[in-house]
C-alpha cells in the first residue's frame, strides 16, 4: 500500500488495483477552434496543466498502474448525440459541424484528438464516451471490475464538468477517488477551487483531493 498526504485525510491505494483516468485532455478542448473556444471560453485556462498531467501519465506507468484516456466525442452520425445537446448554446458551429479542427465533438476528427504532449501510449486504454461522465453510456465499469481497480488517480478537464461528473459517477459505483488538483482544469478558476472543496467536505463525500507532489512522495 502506498498513502497519499491528501484531504481530508490520507489516501491509500495500491498502484497494481488503480487506474489513472485523464478526462478529456483533446484539442477541442485545449486549442483555440475546438468546441471549448466555440462555446466562448478563453482555452489558454486550461493549457497549463498539461506538463503535470504528462508527469502523472509517466509516473502511472512506470508504477504498473492501469492508464485511461477518456475521449468526449461522438459518433459519425451523431446517433449517440442527444439533441438536447446539440442544440444547447445555439452555436453557429456546435457538435457535429465542420469546424477549424474538423467537426466539433466527433470521433476521428482533428479535434476529437489528444493534445501531442499526452497522446496514448502503447498498453493505454482510450475511451470513447458520449456524455459528460465517464460510466455514462460505456463499458468502463465492467473494464475496470475486469481489471481488479478500485482506486482512481482523476485529472484532466474541465473540473467541473466532465471531470467532477466522472468522479461522482465513480464514488457511486465504490470507487476510491483522488482528484489529483493540479492535473484539472476549469476555464472558471472560481469553479475548479469550488469543486475541490465539495470533493473534500463532510468527510470526503465524493473522494479526495491532492496535488501531484504528494502522489509523487507517496510513490517515492
Ligand atoms: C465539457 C468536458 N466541458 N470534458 N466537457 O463540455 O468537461
Amino acid at each position: 500500500m502506498n498513502t497519499v498526504a491528501a484531504r481530508p485525510y490520507p489516501y491509500p491505494f495500491d498502484p497494481a488495483h488503480t487506474a489513472v483516468v485523464m478526462i478529456d485532455m483533446q484539442r477541442d478542448f485545449l486549442e483555440p477552434g475546438g468546441f471549448g473556444a466555440m462555446l466562448g471560453n478563453d482555452v489558454t485556462t486550461l493549457q497549463g496543466i498539461v506538463p503535470a498531467c504528462a508527469r502523472l501519465l509517466a509516473l502511472a506507468r512506470t508504477h504498473g498502474m492501469t492508464v485511461i484516456h477518456t475521449q468526449e466525442a461522438h459518433d459519425r452520425q451523431l446517433a449517440d448525440c442527444p439533441p438536447s445537446k446539440r442544440a444547447r448554446g445555439g452555436l453557429a458551429c456546435g457538435i457535429g459541424d465542420p469546424g477549424p479542427l474538423g467537426r466539433v465533438l466527433v470521433e476521428g476528427e482533428p479535434g476529437a484528438g489528444f493534445v501531442p504532449e499526452l497522446q496514448p501510449q502503447p498498453g493505454d486504454i482510450v475511451l470513447r464516451k458520449p456524455g459528460k461522465g465517464a460510466f455514462h453510456a460505456t463499458g468502463l465499469d465492467a473494464m475496470l471490475h475486469a481489471r481488479g481497480i478500485t482506486h482512481l488517480l482523476i485529472g484532466g478537464v474541465t473540473t467541473e464538468v466532465c471531470v467532477q461528473t466522472t468522479m461522482r459517477e465513480a464514488n457511486d459505483r465504490g470507487y476510491e477517488c483522488l482528484l489529483v488538483t493540479d492535473c484539472t482544469a476549469s476555464y472558471f478558476p472560481q469553479f475548479h477551487a469550488a469543486v475541490v472543496e465539495m470533493v473534500v467536505a463532510q468527510g470526503g463525500i465524493v473522494g479526495w483531493a491532492a496535488p501531484l507532489a504528494a502522489v509523487e512522495g507517496a510513490l517515492a
